[in-house]
């Protein structure tokens, strides 16, 4: 399914009016505070996130799974599918492939379809949490830290081939998540594990082309419940400062114990230059892969808040962060999911722009604590939402995302075409 440009015009034009009034009390609102709207409109348009390609379909729980009926069943459908976020959103203009689970198997044809659509190719994936039917060795019980060197051997030739994928397509970076770890007591040697782990990534960097960058994820739990080889921040940066100055580490929000304060880790990499990107998704108790903004739209205010201060304050020159979406869709539509998602992160970012980062710092400086709230809350309670719709307004997006996707009947469209039982890959 294709979105005409005349279709999103048409449907701006009834909701015009109401919006521009919107825009012009804001407008009234920030010049009082000193703040330029169009400016704010400006880096909201240059603004986009990933979406990564197993994000289309529902995902499970390991309980079950129901399918939303006209999930994408190959890459080019999903390409078609984020093609279409895009075109209503005008902010999710890259995909970020997963592999094995979508093998480009015409790269032509694939970067053609994504270039038509206004995608470019984000971070690539590997994939050594589960074993693919063709595979010598398994998994079972870890792979670029496991203890048989044949095994690390197949894992690093694994990320390897990986990059010549993302090679192919255009793409820049590479993602390592890595599920190895233990789940009793006695099972590995934390610090072998730990050094086979350093070993095979320098292995994978030294293998990746000079401009690529790669993004090591970090994980304290799950799938193994005793210790995970790469738990938190601070392991992921001594192996990525391990690797060299093109390897970083990637902060997934939901990959944190419960309470954990995300927003000083993030002001932290951000100070040492090694923050490479970001997951975003939202949770209650664990990696519970929840709609951006839905449980915990403070803290990703205060995330965001971090973000902007440090690519404000860019002493050492830590380079664009990735932005992407990792979530996973049991009950609702993946589409409308993904633009909840995308404009809970937007809302977020416009917030943190709103902070006024002098009157902070002067607060800061004289410990005026109700002063420092005051001046952050200002910005968070702040309805930003007439500056997203003016920004996706001016890209030639939909005023309101949802309402277009709705009167458009867009997933009745989907499933008349792909059918009521489709399963995308991925989880
Ligand atoms: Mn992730």
């Amino acid at each position: 399914m294709k979105v005409k440009k005349s279709q999103i015009t048409g449907y701006n034009e009834r909701y015009l009016s109401e919006h521009h009034e919107q825009y012009f009390h804001l407008n009234i609102q920030l010049d009082r505070r000193e703040i330029n709207a169009d400016d704010l409109v400006a880096q909201l348009q240059k603004f986009q996130v990933a979406v990564p390609s197993w994000a289309l379909g529902a995902g499970g729980t390991r309980f079950g799974r129901f399918s939303t009926g006209g999930e994408p069943g190959n890459l080019e459908q999903k390409i078609e599918d984020v093609g279409l976020l895009h075109a209503i959103t005008q902010s999710a203009g890259a995909i970020s492939l997963h592999i094995p689970w979508d093998i480009p198997k015409d790269t032509k044809a694939i970067k053609q379809k994504a270039k038509s659509l206004g995608l470019v190719f984000d971070a690539v994936n590997s994939n050594t949490f589960q074993d693919q039917p063709d595979q010598k060795y398994s998994y079972k019980f870890g792979s670029l830290s496991h203890a048989d060197s044949s095994i690390r051997q197949q894992a690093i030739d694994h990320n390897l081939e990986v990059i010549e994928y993302g090679k192919a397509l255009g793409s820049k970076s590479i993602t390592v998540w890595l599920a190895d770890g233990s789940s009793f007591p006695g099972q590995n040697n934390f610090r072998r594990a730990y050094q086979h782990t350093q070993a095979a990534l320098q292995e994978i960097y030294n293998g990746m082309p000079k401009d690529w960058k790669m993004y090591i994820e970090y994980k304290p739990y799950e799938p193994h419940f005793y210790s995970m080889v790469i738990p938190d921040w601070g392991t992921s940066l001594s192996l990525a400062e391990a690797c060299g100055e093109n390897a970083y580490t990637l902060v997934d929000l939901g990959h944190h114990l419960p309470n954990t304060n995300i927003e000083q880790i993030v002001a932290l990499l951000l100070m040492k230059g090694k923050l490479g990107g970001f997951h975003f998704n939202d949770s209650k108790y664990g990696d519970d892969d929840l709609t951006c903004g839905s449980i915990k739209p403070y803290q990703l205010f205060l995330i965001f808040n971090e973000l902007v201060e440090g690519m404000h304050n860019n002493v050492n020159n830590n380079p664009d962060l990735a932005w992407m979406i990792d979530a996973s869709h049991n009950l609702k539509d993946p589409l409308e999911d993904l633009i909840q998602s995308l404009e809970a992160i937007r809302i977020a970012y416009a917030r943190a722009l709103l902070v006024d980062r002098e009157e902070l710092a002067e607060a800061q400086e004289e410990n005026d604590l109700t002063r420092c709230q005051e001046i952050l809350q200002a910005a968070f309670r702040t309805d930003v939402r007439p500056l997203l719709a003016e920004a996706r307004r001016l890209s030639g997006g939909a005023l309101n995302p949802i309402g277009f996707y709705r009167q458009m009947a867009v997933r009745k469209q989907l499933i008349k075409e792909r059918g009521l039982k489709t399963v995308a890959t991925g989880l």
